[in-house]
């Protein structure tokens, strides 16, 4: 099975956990995708459910397929989210933003009574921050955000380079919120609870990308099948 089987493997059992009637947090990301896919085929076949999307790029696909699209503001409270993640700990800390799209990403969760993640097993980790944490923050005081930022990292026991996320044409990349994404290069994070925190205090930053408390619960498809982890 190709990695690609397994998102899809994973997308299919949550979508076992959809119910007629839900509101639903659609992630975004290749994983996603293939939920948001699979959800089409079952909207098509008469089920009735009503989304919010987590990106403008989710957001098309659903339109496409003619999912029923909302907004938090006409539905501020949704039933389940289901989304991929860049990283997965035991205890179903999230590092998320490798697309882009944790700020919504992350408001979406925090709306919803359940959230989700669908991965393949190579985003389960002993220990998050292999894969560079994402904050994205306002373009104006870049520099000085900057500064603010490395000095939290280190405040919390953690270093590593701060990269300015760019699109492959070498331009900068912009969020779907008009921001840019500090990449932070940490290799291990030391005390993700304490990071998230103190990343949050900075002016400038706008959201990061360490989901903590917001997973309700992953499914994880691997060479040996599916393995779930929490609720
Ligand atoms: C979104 O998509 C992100 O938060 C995460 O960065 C990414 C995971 O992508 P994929 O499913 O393509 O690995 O969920």
């Amino acid at each position: 099975m190709t990695a690609d089987d397994l998102k899809k493997l994973a997308a299919a059992r949550a979508l076992e956990l959809v119910r007629p009637g839900m509101r639903l947090g659609l992630g975004t990301g290749s994983t996603a995708k293939h939920f948001v896919d699979l959800l089409g085929q079952r909207v098509a076949a008469g089920l009735d459910v009503i989304c919010v999307a987590t990106s403008e790029a989710t957001q098309a696909q659903a339109l496409a397929l003619a999912i029923p699209m909302s907004t938090l503001d006409e539905t501020p409270e949704l039933d389940l989210t289901v989304d991929g993640a860049d990283e997965i700990d035991s205890a179903l800390r999230l590092i998320k933003g490798g697309g882009a799209a944790h700020l919504r990403e992350k408001i979406v969760a925090a709306a919803s009574a359940r959230m989700i993640v669908i991965a393949d097993d190579s985003k389960l980790v002993e220990r998050l921050g292999r894969f560079p944490l994402p904050i994205e923050v306002v373009p104006f005081g870049l520099e000085a955000t900057r500064r603010a930022v490395a000095a939290a990292i280190a405040g919390c026991g953690s270093a590593g380079e701060l990269v300015l996320r760019k699109r492959p044409d070498g331009a900068r990349l912009v969020t779907d919120n008009g921001n840019y994404i500090l990449d932070a290069h940490l290799g291990a994070i030391a005390q993700p609870e304490a990071l998230a925190l103190a990343l949050g205090q900075v002016p400038g930053v706008v959201e990061h990308g360490l989901f903590i408390g917001l997973a309700s619960g992953a499914i994880l498809a691997g060479a040996d099948g599916l393995r779930l982890l929490g609720a």
